[in-house]
């Protein structure tokens, strides 16, 4: 393992960065495996990572269409917190807060977890009323939530307008002070190496274009670069779960969206933590580098168009100057898009699928790149075992039958 000491950084810095020692092996691809998984996102890669760390199952490949972390892992705005509503939300995407607070340790790898803060906004009785409601359910899971009063918002905020005459005048909010956000290349790219140091096979631009089956059982996978045959198989792939998983016969009740975001040119540090409203349906916060990266609702219409509309551009602005209008003189530098699959209950889809030996992760939604770690760690186990992990057992499929939903919409950063 490269050692990144100061004097490896001097070296590289003075060879022209041309002999950095890669981060994962580039392989071809074996003609079997025990287990394949299908999308080398954030969730692909934890998977493989706590299957052979945590199982020892190391006879593993991660097949990638693109490249890694080229789709939502590395599209998205980064904000991790644990404040969901109901238990079985909570419980489980704290455990994935616990595990990004250890998780530059964990794979020697900085991810950059910086913990500012999550801030949500009301601006009516009624939703400071909503807020406590929430606040108090996840305190009782033991978990960190804390109501602000308009003073103790603006002493957190100090360039959010809390003027009475603002168009949507802010009453006072919700913190959870242990959010934050993660660099989200270091966390697909940490894991990709801890993977590969295991003796997974990390393999890209190979892209799945469908399943064999024999009987119920899966059998293997059909990619560009020929048939691989695995005992069991795992579709983590994001914005084209129900594509994937119509290809083996399973529905999935999703619809594919896509979510923009973008970021104006860099100033100096203004912002710390990330504020969202619901209402205005704007969230917002600073990079390190300075931009102020903004986002805002889902757009209108399914698509798998990877760019966005400009009208939930033009809405998402016009949110973020109704909080912040001193940001009206910023130019917008960039703007990008990922394609969310958002399931009828916003809670994520986890687990096994009705065809025996393939595995699902997918229904994450805007929310996915918090459970990165508890994703990986909990599908790893359900793969290991052929049994849900606990944590995931009220995410299963089967909800859509029995109608035990976990109805998270409130919960998620913004609208869809
Ligand atoms: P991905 O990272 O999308 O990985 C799936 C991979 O599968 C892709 O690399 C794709 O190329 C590959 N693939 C697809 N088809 C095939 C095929 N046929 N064969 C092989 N490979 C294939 N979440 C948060 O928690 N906080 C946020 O602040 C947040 N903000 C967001 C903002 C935006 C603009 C977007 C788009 C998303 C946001 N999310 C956020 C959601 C989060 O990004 C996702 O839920 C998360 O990244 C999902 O991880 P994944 O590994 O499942 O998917
Ligand atoms: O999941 O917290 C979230 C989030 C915020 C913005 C997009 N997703």
């Amino acid at each position: 393992m490269e050692n990144y000491s100061l004097w490896s950084l001097a070296k590289h810095a003075l060879s022209g960065h041309r002999r950095w020692t890669p981060a994962w092996h580039s392989r071809e691809p074996k003609s079997r495996y025990d287990v394949v998984i299908v999308g080398g996102g954030g969730q692909g890669l934890a998977t493989a990572y706590y299957l052979a760390k945590n199982h020892g199952i190391t006879n593993v490949a991660v097949l990638e269409k693109g490249w890694l972390g080229g789709g939502n892992t590395g599209r998205n705005t980064t904000a991790i917190r644990s404040n969901y509503f109901y238990p079985e939300s909570t419980n489980f995407f704290e455990r994935s807060l616990k595990l990004y607070e250890g998780l530059s340790k964990e794979l020697n790898y900085n991810v950059m977890l910086s913990q500012h803060g999550v801030l949500t906004l009301a601006h009516s009785p009624h939703q400071l009323d909503g807020l406590e409601r929430w606040s108090n359910s996840i305190q009782l899971q033991g978990i960190d939530a804390e109501m602000l009063d308009l003073a103790q918002v603006r002493e957190f905020m100090p360039l959010l307008d809390t003027s009475p005459d603002a168009r949507y005048p802010v009453l006072g909010g919700f913190i959870q002070r242990r959010g934050g956000v993660a660099r989200h290349d270091a966390v697909a790219w940490g894991y990709a190496r801890g993977a590969d140091n295991l003796g997974v096979d990390i393999i890209q631009n190979c892209e799945v274009t469908g399943f064999r089956l024999g009987g119920n059982r899966i059998k293997g996978v059909d990619t560009k670069n020929g048939f691989i045959e695995a005992d069991k198989v795992v579709i983590a792939v994001a914005g084209h779960s129900s594509v994937l998983a119509r290809m083996a016969g399973v529905n999935l009740p999703i619809t594919s969206v896509p979510l923009q975001a973008m970021v104006s040119e860099p100033i100096k540090p203004v912002l710390s933590g990330i504020v969202i409203s619901p209402l205005v349906h704007a969230y917002v916060s600073q990079s390190d580098r300075g931009e102020i990266l903004m986002g805002g609702r889902a757009d209108a219409y399914p698509s798998y168009g990877q760019r966005g509309t400009l009208s939930a551009l033009e809405e998402t602005v016009s949110a973020t100057l109704n909080l912040f209008p001193t940001f009206s003189r910023l130019k917008l530098m960039r703007q990008w898009a990922g394609i969310v699959d958002i399931s009828p209950d916003s809670s994520p889809i986890l687990g096994k699928t009705p065809v025996t030996a393939l595995y699902i992760s997918a229904g994450w939604g805007t929310g996915g790149f918090k459970a990165i770690p508890v994703g990986g760690e909990t599908l790893a186990y359900t793969v290991a075992n052929d049994r849900a992990h606990p944590l995931i057992e009220p995410f299963g499929m089967d909800r859509f039958i029995t109608g035990r939903f976990v109805n998270e919409a409130a919960a998620a950063g913004v609208e869809h």
